[in-house]
């Protein structure tokens, strides 16, 4: 069965995010190497933030349907390199999350991410209430199925 792979910075809140996805409510622990799961493939932020890991990503997309660059809507800058997702072979799309939070940003949080993602939809969700949680999941497994 092909996978989703799901990147993303340091805290950005990938591994909540799956958790939600398959109905789990507990918090995440810090992610330490690929973890495949289902219909998803888990990366620890360390690999979207260090071009040291890149070439792992790329052979690791090839087990993959498509991919998610996910976005922590509290952050003030991008962590991907410019078009980074033009460099995978399989299918982009973006995802914002923490559009709970206080601190969240959401149209920063777009600019952001566009820089990265020039083409492909972008999702907005909330790991704590929960929105956009269903949506995405269809639409992943929409590539999957
Ligand atoms: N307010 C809020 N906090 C969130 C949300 N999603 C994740 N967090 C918090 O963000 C922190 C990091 O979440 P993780 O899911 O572990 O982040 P990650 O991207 O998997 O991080 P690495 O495994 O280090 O790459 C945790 O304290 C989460 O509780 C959200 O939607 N809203
Ligand atoms: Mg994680």
């Amino acid at each position: 069965m092909k996978k989703i792979m799901i990147i993303g910075a340091i805290g950005a809140g990938k591994s909540t995010l799956i958790k939600r996805l398959f109905g789990e409510n507990e918090p995440a622990a810090k992610t330490q190497s690929l973890i495949y799961r289902d219909w998803l493939i888990d990366t620890p932020g360390e690999y979207s933030e260090n071009p040291m890991f890149y070439r792992s990503l790329m052979a690791t997309s090839h087990e993959a349907a498509a991919l998610v660059l996910l976005h922590d809507a509290t952050r003030e800058r991008n962590y991907f390199p410019p078009d980074f997702s033009g460099g995978f072979p399989i299918p982009a799309l973006g995802v914002i999350t923490k559009l709970d939070h206080p601190q969240a940003d959401t149209d920063r949080a777009v600019r952001l991410l566009r820089q990265s993602l020039r083409k492909g939809d972008i999702y907005f969700t909330s790991s704590e209430s929960l929105q956009g949680i269903d949506e995405l999941r269809s639409k992943l497994q929409s590539y999957v199925l």
